[in-house]
This record gives C-alpha cells, structure tokens and sequence, in this order.
C-alpha cells in the first residue's frame, strides 16, 4: 500500500509557544506530503511498493541504482517526520523517568549534558539534517545525519530527533536554530521516547 501522510496527534497550534501554527502546517502538509507523494512515484512498479518504510530504509543497497537517492530522501523523509510528529505533543517537555532516564545520566553524565550534546550535534549539522537519540545495539548515543537519512539504515534505532531543516524552524525563528533547539525540548513527549527504548532494549 501506498505511505500517506499520517495526521497529527494534535492540532497545528497545539505547540505554540514553542513552535508556531503555520511552521507546523506548512511541515505537516506540504513537506511531509511531498516526502510521501515522492516516495511512492519512486516505488511504483517496483517489489518494493508495499513494503514497510522501516525495512526500505534498512535495505537501501537492495534498491536498483536509479531508486536509491529518490527512496532515501524520500521514503527517509516519510520515516523521520512520521517519527518527529509523534515524538512531540502539547504540555510536554520535562525530563523522562525511569530505565530511559537512568540509561540517558549513566551515558552523558546528567539529563543537562545530554541535551547540550543533542543540541550540539544539531548545531554542528551544516545547511540540513537532523540531531538523533539513537539505541546502538548496546546502549544509547547521539548520532547526526544530513538531508533526510536516517539512523536505522546504519543498523541503529531512532529513539528521538530533532529536525534541524530551516523549513522546521525559520518562520518564527529565523537563523537563530539554537533558539528552536531549546524551545523544540518543551514539546517532547517522553512516555513514546521511553517506549521506543523499552523496545529497542
Ligand atoms: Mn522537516
């Protein structure tokens, strides 16, 4: 079947302050979507047409030549945002608890030292890409990659990430990507983080 855009767990502006209505309509609507409509031109036709995003992007290497740069950015594309969009929800923010918290202070030292390396992995990220919370087999780490690739096709496990794209942030922040950076971690929802590292473990 097809990838179509899935809807968001909330409205456009349920993120205000920390991220505007419109920035999320236009990401919502016409990035992801173009992502999707792309990613399924791509695709049409081939074996790969109603495989699960996950597996495509963990086998980009099975694709033929001429596919693999389109379903990458693409199907990459559908992946991260359909990830993002659930990662982030109104009244969130704080700090986890539990095993993830645990297994984030034992990493990085302190819930503070981790969130400076994520937001320095996503200032070091030169023109676009994102900032990733990654399980690695063995334990958890900070991992950034350009455009619209993706952990999981590196073998690891996206647990959370933070699109560093100036389309994500530009309208009500402009150049100042830090300032979003800080203000992206009041909308993320720590329960679903907690539950993809449960399961990653
Ligand atoms: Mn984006």
């Amino acid at each position: 079947m097809a990838f179509s855009v899935p809807d968001l767990p909330y409205a456009f502006d349920a993120l205000e302050p920390h991220i505007d209505a419109q920035t999320m309509e236009i990401h919502h609507d016409k990035h992801h979507g173009a992502y999707v409509t792309n990613a399924n031109a791509a695709l049409e036709g081939t074996q790969w047409a109603d495989s699960p995003v996950e597996e495509i992007l963990k086998n980009l290497g099975a694709l033929p030549a001429e596919k693999q740069g389109p379903v990458r950015n693409n199907a990459g594309g559908h992946y991260n945002h359909t990830l993002f969009w659930e990662s982030m929800g109104p009244g969130k923010g704080g700090e986890p608890t539990g095993a993830l918290a645990d297994a984030i202070s034992s990493t990085f030292g302190s819930f503070s030292d981790f969130q400076a390396q994520l937001k320095a992995a996503g200032m070091g990220r030169f023109g676009s890409g994102w900032a990733w919370l990654v399980h690695n087999g063995s334990g958890l780490a900070i991992v950034s990659t350009p455009n619209q690739d993706n952990p999981i096709s590196d073998g690891h496990t996206p647990l959370l990430g933070v699109d560093v794209w100036e389309h994500a942030y530009y309208l009500k922040y402009q150049n100042r990507r830090p300032d979003y950076i800080d203000a992206w971690w009041n909308t993320v929802n720590w329960d679903v983080v907690a539950g993809r590292f449960a399961a990653a473990s």
